[in-house]
């Protein structure tokens, strides 16, 4: 291929081809099938198709997350989103308020409540239960000291009445961590302790087992995650 400068032409030398069929050839690969100019650099067709169709998916993309945060952001969605959310934080406030009037303290994602009559373990556990609430279930080192705060002798929510040894908490959850006092449990004196009290409240292991019968305060517990 010439360029001539001065008379703003391109030659194309097809070369020494034996017969017309092979210079015909030879030009139609160079003009390409569909008529046009081929590019000297090869496969450079290629990268131009590709380099389109990536323009044309970005180009789409774009539409569409233009058009997806239009339709989320559109003043209806908004609205309820704002509408759900200060409804659940009103049902929560009225939760919350519903809790602290009747006396129940917070701590941890729970709400408590103490008694201030005694019963036995099964009464004050219905009590819990007509509270929405039932025994506590001490499941932290944090819940056992809060617990001790009280100083008070209560119920809590363990029992091996099901299976003689066997401890485990209202919700049917067996017993991992353990606060016993020294020596406990010890169904003392052979007596049926199938119960547990927090008793010695100096103690970091302040449980103890007793009679279920005994009369004792309690300690109800619902959990409420703010
Ligand atoms: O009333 C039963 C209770 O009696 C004692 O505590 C006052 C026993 N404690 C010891 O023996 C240290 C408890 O285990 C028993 O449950
Ligand atoms: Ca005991």
């Amino acid at each position: 291929m010439v360029y001539d400068k001065d008379e703003s032409e391109i030659t194309i030398e097809i070369g020494n081809f034996p017969d017309a069929s092979a210079r015909s050839v030879a030009l139609k690969s160079y003009i390409g099938e569909d008529g046009e100019a081929a590019t000297a650099v090869p496969g450079g067709k290629l990268h131009r198709y590709v380099a389109v169709s990536f323009c044309l998916l970005c180009i789409l993309q774009a539409a569409l997350n233009i058009s997806l945060r239009l339709a989320l952001s559109s003043p209806q969605n908004i609205d309820a989103s704002c509408k759900n959310l200060t409804e659940r934080d009103n049902l929560r406030r009225i939760n919350f308020a519903h809790y602290f009037n009747q006396g129940w303290v917070y701590f941890h994602d729970s709400f408590y409540y103490i008694s201030s009559i005694k019963k036995t373990w099964q009464d004050s556990r219905d009590d819990c239960l007509q509270r929405g609430a039932d025994l506590i279930i001490i499941n932290s080192k944090e819940e056992q000291e809060f617990t001790r705060r009280y100083k008070k002798i209560m119920w809590i929510g363990l029992t091996d009445r099901e299976t003689e040894g066997v401890w485990k908490w209202v919700d049917g959850t067996p017993l991992t961590t353990s606060f016993w006092y020294f020596g406990e449990p010890n169904n003392y004196h052979g007596r049926n302790e199938d119960c547990i009290e927090i008793k010695y409240h100096d103690n970091g292991n302040s449980w103890n087992d007793v009679v279920c019968e005994n009369e004792n305060l309690w300690i109800c517990e619902k959990k409420m995650a703010l």
